[in-house]
């Protein structure tokens, strides 16, 4: 979908930039010891999930203001993480989310690999209602208080895994929106148990090679109290659950000032830490662009997934999970991947033995100092080096741009109106 003479042509601009950058910065670099090529193969193997619902304007409960050449199936939507990972080279899969992206797994499995994308988990969905579904989740589902219901969400969620497996995924996020929305109007001790006790029932479901995510949210769209409304929740669930049940961590689902590095560090410490749901927020689920509000604190996360690497057991789904309401997705989602990474690669530069001697001594200014360091380093020709080295795009978004991709799509797909329809 991106001609790969665009590509060329766009690299060749800015390639000797390129090369005086990064051996600058390589210089720079060996002088603290540290090797830009190690650190640009680790560049070179990350990967996050696109979720398929990111790749079309979002909106509010307000309004939804759709942009041209809105993608408006499936096979648009996963045209367009194509195009994502082309031109970054850096989200190679794609989080599904049914019903919104059901369609023949071997129509889903060709257009995949037509794209060179896998999939990663499987979102379920319980928090509308289906047209399929004799049952309304206004009131719960997955914790409702009449067991038809729940029966009903449990069937959707295996639903969800029998998907999966014809796919190729291999763990499921669960979300509910289950909660109150005035104190008296659930009794939350009873309905948590119901939840558990549905959770039980997907579990038994899940294959030996999958694994389960309880998604926490503090609040929305219950408003008073939520089932799963934060890590404490979600860890008592994965811990009931058994091994293969893990918490997943999406970082716009907390109170603004949470330390959540400290929630991914007790995670790890528990053995249930599952992935991440990578976005950024000023007040609550903003779902904005991942490192455009707080990159500090997607560096701080960083730094401790990199700090845990080699624990026994710790294997992590990372997918994006944003909103775009005001840019072009395709954008949004590529800066998005590209910031995730370059939090990735400055976490790497911490000089661990050192801040560890420091923090050893109590020294505090020298420990934080440490950490600001890696965190300051600009690895943007890192990040460029690795891209151009697997034929993606220097800069993707001018190449983008230069590609007129969306207004090509533009011309081929439905115009979608900004009343209703739509998803997320
Ligand atoms: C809930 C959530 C959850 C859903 C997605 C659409 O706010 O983060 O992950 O599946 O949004
Ligand atoms: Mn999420
Ligand atoms: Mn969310």
């Amino acid at each position: 979908m991106i001609d790969t003479t665009i590509i060329e042509a766009q690299n060749a601009t800015r390639e000797a930039d390129l090369r005086r950058d990064y051996d600058a910065l390589g210089e720079k670099l060996s002088r603290s010891g540290v090797d830009i090529d190690a650190m640009k193969e680790r560049a070179r193997g990350f990967s996050v999930a696109v979720p398929s619902w990111g790749t079309g304007t979002g909106g509010t409960r307000f309004a939804r203001f759709p942009g041209k050449g809105e993608p408006a199936t499936i096979f648009d939507r996963l045209d367009d993480c194509g195009v994502i990972h082309r031109l970054t080279d850096a989200a190679g899969s794609v989080s599904l989310h049914i019903p919104w992206d059901k369609a023949a797994p071997e129509d889903l499995l060709a257009k995949a690999e037509e794209q060179g994308l896998r999939f990663d988990a499987m979102n379920s969905n319980t928090f509308q209602d289906h047209a399929e579904m004799p049952l309304s989740f206004k009131f719960g589902s997955l914790s409702h208080t009449d067991a038809a219901t729940r029966a009903q969400a449990v069937e959707h969620n295996l639903e969800c895994i029998e998907i999966g497996t014809k796919l190729g995924s291999r763990a499921l996020t669960v979300w509910i929106g289950d909660g109150a929305n005035f104190p008296g109007q659930t009794h939350m001790g009873r309905q948590f148990e119901r939840y558990l006790s549905s959770m039980k029932e997907i579990y038994k479901g899940l294959p030996d090679d999958w694994r389960l995510f309880s998604e926490h949210k503090m609040y929305e769209p219950a408003f008073y109290s939520t089932v799963v409304q934060d890590w404490g929740s979600s860890l008592l669930t994965a811990q009931e659950l058994g091994d293969k049940a893990k918490c997943l961590v999406d970082l716009g689902h907390h109170a603004p000032n949470v330390n959540i590095e400290m929630i991914v560090s007790r995670l790890i410490h528990a053995g249930k830490l599952g992935g991440f749901h990578f976005n950024d927020s000023k007040y609550g689920d903003d779902d904005l662009d991942s490192g455009t509000i707080e990159p500090y604190r997607l560096f701080l996360v960083w730094n401790e997934l990199v700090d845990a690497e080699g624990t026994p057991g710790l294997e992590l789904s990372h997918m994006i999970d944003q909103s775009h309401n005001v840019t072009d997705p395709i954008e949004s989602l590529m800066i998005s991947a590209m910031e995730i990474q370059r939090a990735y690669v400055q976490a790497s530069l911490v000089d661990r033995e050192t801040l560890a001697g420091y923090q050893d001594e109590n020294d505090a200014l020298m420990a934080s100092a440490t950490l600001r360091a890696a965190f300051r380093t600009d690895v943007e020709p890192i990040l460029q080096m690795a891209r151009f080295e697997a034929g993606a795009a220097i800069n993707p978004v001018l190449t983008y741009r230069a590609s007129g991709y969306r207004a090509r799509v533009a011309s081929e797909r439905p115009e979608v109106s900004g009343a209703g329809g739509g998803i997320v």
